[in-house]
């Protein structure tokens, strides 16, 4: 403890006045966004004028407009491949066709989708506890038509899934330019507001630590006496204190984005009109970071040190060589070895070397917008593995925790671990996000991990192995995840939280 708490202060003191995440925020350049990111892509569209132009109502059919604007204006485009059941009759060509339903009799288990259309997507299905899969919660034929999205649903420790949450679902039809009842027919003409649906170039994909451009703009052209964005995040944001990103102006018509951490936001912008109505669009923004993302976190990250580890593959070794010892084994990734400043030490008092599994070292642009992003810069590159954060209560409190591994082998199994630092009792949450898709969550209400705390002050305490994670990389450099959750020895359900062992 001593001799940690020792290079934390060295830390400060060599790298200046970095006293928290919400600082970095705030101390961050504001034209960060350059070309190298998705949001300006060279077809990105361009913001449209102020909203009070003199002619707001026919902004759209400026001649400056973004094509997006136009797409839907086509009624016929909807492709129907299979529509079973055709009511109309077919000598009717102008009168769209919706999709079909296609909802059946019994619950198909393993697909996400509400099969039999009771309003739950794979209700009575057994899974895996900790899983998560992409659900859909409308009618079957209805996914990915339209406005709707998938969410997420995740697998419960009884082995049944939760509701699913996130996406968006078939909505009774508003005139906001989306086809909200997800039957491929749109007849938002001429609406005042323009909402993104899935795939629109207005609302791309982002990467974390990279700041998203929210511009009002894009979607509404009118004259507006209010403008408001609200961001909802993934599983650690209702734990968490700061959340997993920072949103700049969200009373603006322009508001900024940070998200720290992989996985689908939902974004509402809501808008006020001179007459008092009012004017809305929720949509997904994804937030891909590349290759296996491990994220911590627990509900007393205010006062409460929990350190995420992530073990080297093909190693069973212990994570500290005794249950005395100050500093863990270098078979691990941790904020011992894998930050930009190296805090760990060896037992003649050296440095630990930087924690290398040989898979090269990562482009600046991988963490150079994070917390440590000034020592990365200094140093050139970014680690690979690397600690992109470490909520250790004096550089940053509030936050959740992460390691990253940007460019994994095919086939190398990692053991995810959280040490109770400071002792005292929390619930950690740990999420794996691979190629930016959350693959599994571990640790959510209602099954909290028992237990994880400490008597006896700071002795190895309370450990807690979560899950083994095997990335399986194609040719292509794509990384999709395996997960076996890791139980108590002997066990096949519970979780493995121990008191003063430090076994694998
Ligand atoms: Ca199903
Ligand atoms: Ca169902
Ligand atoms: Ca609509
Ligand atoms: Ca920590």
């Amino acid at each position: 403890m001593f001799r940690r708490a020792a290079g934390v202060v060295l830390v400060l003191m060599g790298c200046g006045s970095r006293t928290g995440l919400r600082d970095e925020h705030r101390d961050a350049p504001v034209d960060v966004v350059d070309a190298s990111e998705p949001i300006d892509a060279p077809n990105a569209p361009d913001a449209p004028d102020a909203p009070d132009a003199p002619d707001a109502p026919d902004a759209f059919d400026a001649p400056d407009v973004p094509d997006v604007f136009d797409a839907p204006d086509v009624p016929d485009v909807p492709d129907v491949p299979d529509v079973p059941d055709v009511r109309d009759a077919p000598d009717v060509p102008d009168v769209c066709m919706p999709v079909a339903d296609r909802c059946g009799r019994s619950e198909v288990c393993g697909n996400g989708l509400d099969d039999d259309c009771n309003g739950r997507s794979d209700d009575g299905c057994r899974c895996v506890p900790g899983e998560v899969q992409p659900c859909f919660e409308g009618p079957p034929g209805r996914r990915d038509v339209g406005a709707c999205r998938d969410g997420t649903q995740r697998c419960l420790a009884v082995g049944q899934w939760t509701a699913c949450e996130g996406g968006i679902s078939p909505q009774p039809d508003v005139c906001n330019g989306q086809d909200n009842t997800c039957t491929g027919c749109l007849t938002d003409l001429g609406c005042p507001i323009l909402c993104p649906g899935p795939g629109d170039p207005r609302v791309p994909d982002g990467r974390p630590f990279a700041e998203y451009p929210l511009r009002g703009g894009l979607f509404f052209g009118g004259r507006a006496v209010a403008w408001r964005w609200t961001v909802r995040g993934g599983p650690c944001d209702q734990l968490v204190t700061m959340g997993s990103f920072a949103l700049t102006s969200p009373d603006q018509r322009d508001a900024v984005f940070r998200p720290s951490l992989s996985g689908d936001y939902t974004v509402t912008l809501s808008v006020t009109l001179p007459d008092g109505s009012a004017l809305s669009c929720t949509f997904v923004v994804h937030i891909a970071g590349p290759g296996l993302r491990v994220e911590l976190c627990w509900d007393r990250s205010n006062d409460v040190d929990v350190d995420l580890y992530l073990h080297r593959p093909g190693s069973t070794a212990a994570w500290w060589s005794s249950v005395g010892a100050s500093q863990p084994t270098q078979d691990a990734c941790s904020w011992a070895n894998c930050e930009a400043v190296i805090r760990g030490e060896l037992p003649d008092g050296r440095p630990m070397p930087r924690a290398d599994w040989g898979y090269g070292r990562s482009a600046l642009s991988e963490c150079q917008d994070g917390p440590h992003g000034p020592t990365w810069r200094m140093l050139g590159f970014c680690g690979n593995p690397r600690l992109d954060i470490d909520n250790n209560l004096s550089k940053a409190r509030g936050t959740p925790e992460n390691i990253n591994i940007d460019r994994p082998r095919d086939g190398e199994t990692f053991r995810v671990m959280a040490h109770n630092f400071t002792g005292t009792l929390t619930h950690p949450l740990v999420n794996i996000y691979c190629d930016g898709r959350l693959y599994g969550t571990y640790g959510a209400a209602p099954d909290l991990v028992r237990g994880f705390a400490a008597t006896g002050g700071f002795a190895r305490g309370a450990m807690w192995r979560a899950v083994d994670v095997t990335t399986r990389v194609n040719a292509a450099g794509e990384t999709r995840c395996e997960l076996r959750e890791v139980h108590p020895p002997g066990a096949t359900s519970g979780y493995d939280v121990t008191i003063d062992n430090v076994r694998f």
